[in-house]
């Protein structure tokens, strides 16, 4: 022990499309996954619900952290691992990705000099740890500098910024092992029909009118519907082993989303639960399930969903706050459609950089002997 001197562990605070979290390189915090856990939990914040000790925003969207390092894999200039902290209950899970933290890694990786940027746009190819699938983002880069304005606006951000376009391949069946986990198009779990969907982001897709809710009410609504909450969690946890999730009490996938008509011209409105707090919008791995439940026939979207006709398709997911375009590009030669890629926009900002401080009961109580160190570029 070192006698109640604090760790500094460098790091940067960063908004990622609609959530915001705390930026790491991996060669900053400790190797071993629990104890990485652990120092990361104690800097958001630990068990505590408001997060009065740490970094933390005391909501799941703003709870969140980013460790990065190079990739050893030829494919991929980057590695991101997404930790999502579960406010309240003192744990993390490492188990989904992150796509709205994702579009903060590429402007994080050049300003630490991890990826040298090129003059006008940068390509930044990520290897998403968490589920071993492949990113790659569009960052704007004008004289080599990572440029944060511009006039993109994402619903659930204030003002406009420069765009970031993320681009999806490989992400069918990111942490289930396949695009429609249990082999089927639709189940009933508890009486509901559901389509238990990953192509990014396990999400259980089902109408809310089969659960008597529209599907148009406010987030403080559904937040406070205690009784839809626990017939949700009922179905989750029969949803999580079936989609080879395994128990998934300590997990916060599958993710559950309730869909209805459209209202604002869009494909689908959304309310979704992630797992137990409704989303202020979307997720961006979450909508892109979403979407893609809305091109198969015979999903329980079938009927709900509007879709328009094309290989490449727009679908601008309604949501609590806004919308989300998703942009799939839809193969539909055999007898299922095939979504070949995934598109979509994003915006991120540096908002601190600096040292977080570990109190000295975490890992080994170890000092940083150069605590400037975040400052690399
Ligand atoms: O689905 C929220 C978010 C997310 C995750 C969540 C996300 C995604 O809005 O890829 O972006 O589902 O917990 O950041």
């Amino acid at each position: 022990m070192s006698g109640g001197i604090q760790t500094a562990i460098p790091c940067a605070l960063m908004r990622g499309g609609s959530s915001k979290g705390v930026y790491f390189l991996a060669s900053d915090l400790p190797a071993d996954p629990d104890e990485r856990k652990a120092v990361v939990l104690a800097i958001m914040g630990g068990a505590d619900l408001r997060q009065i000790d740490g970094l933390g925003g005391a909501d799941p969207l703003t709870s969140k952290a980013a460790v990065v390092g190079p990739s050893a894999r030829d494919d991929a200039d980057v590695d991101y691992l997404f930790l999502q902290i579960v406010v309240g209950e003192g744990w993390v899970d490492d188990t989904p990705n992150c796509g709205n933290i994702l579009a903060g890694v590429a402007p994080f990786a050049i300003e630490t000099g991890l990826v040298n940027a090129t003059d006008g746009e940068t390509v930044v190819r990520i290897h998403m740890v968490n589920s071993g699938n492949l990113a790659e983002l569009v960052v704007q880069t004008s004289g080599g500098l990572v440029n944060y304005d511009g006039d993109v606006q994402i619903d659930g951000v204030p003002g406009t910024s420069a765009p970031i376009a993320c681009n999806f391949i490989d992400t069918a069946g990111s942490a289930c092992g396949a695009l429609l986990p249990t082999g089927n198009l639709q189940d009933e779990i508890e009486g509901i029909p559901v389509t238990c969907i990953d192509n990014g982001m396990p999400v259980v897709v089902m109408r809310a009118r089969d659960l008597g809710r529209t599907g148009y009410e406010s987030r403080d609504e559904l937040n406070a519907d205690n009784e839809l909450k626990i017939r949700l969690e009922a179905i989750r946890q029969k949803a999580g082993p079936m989609m080879n999730l395994g128990d998934i009490t300590e997990k916060v996938v599958p993710k559950m989303c309730l869909i209805a008509p459209p209202r604002n011209g869009g494909a689908v409105t959304t309310r979704t639960f992630i797992p137990h707090t409704c989303h202020a919008a979307v997720g961006v791995l979450g909508a892109v399930s979403v979407a893609t439940a809305c091109v198969l026939p015979g999903s329980v979207a079938d009927g709900t969903a509007v879709v328009a006709e094309g290989r490449e398709k727009t679908l601008s997911v309604e949501h609590p706050s806004g919308e989300f375009t998703v942009t799939l590009v839809v193969n539909e030669s055999g007898t299922l459609p095939v979504v070949e890629k995934a598109g979509l926009l994003r915006t991120a900002r540096m908002i601190f950089r600096g040292n977080a401080c570990l109190p000295s009961r975490i890992w080994g109580g170890r000092r940083n002997e150069n605590p400037g160190q975040v400052v690399r570029s």
